[in-house]
């Protein structure tokens, strides 16, 4: 009887250890902020939804005050690179990723922020 509480414990400790163990895989997600271009509100939420469709990136926000972008990706499945050329493709520049005339052109009146030079 004793025997068999303490193989009970055992698998306890064992299935503790696995469930941390899958908690821990879970939070290796790189974080990174940069700087986006943009102007206001309807910008954020297309920049933002670009990413949505992006394999490996958990979350991103923009501020537009601030125009900090701030992601969180798993590393193994994209890059700060992707990442930057895909907001890029949805007309928003980056240092690194400038959007084409034609796309920064089809954005929203409003939404056509002053570029960087
Ligand atoms: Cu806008």
């Amino acid at each position: 009887m004793k025997q068999i509480k303490y193989f009970g414990s055992v698998w306890l400790i064992l299935l503790l250890l696995l469930s941390n163990n899958t908690f821990a895989q879970q939070e290796t997600f790189t974080k990174e902020t940069f700087k986006v271009w943009g102007n206001c509100g309807m910008c954020k939420s297309t920049i933002e939804k670009s990413l949505q469709s992006l394999d490996g990136v958990k979350s991103g926000k923009w501020n537009e005050a601030s125009l900090k972008m701030t992601v969180k990706y798993d590393a193994s499945k994209t890059s700060l690179d992707e990442i930057k050329k895909t907001i890029a493709a949805v007309g928003y520049d980056t240092k690194e990723h400038r959007a084409t005339e034609e796309t920064y052109s089809k954005l929203h009146h409003c939404c056509q922020y002053k570029r960087p030079k």
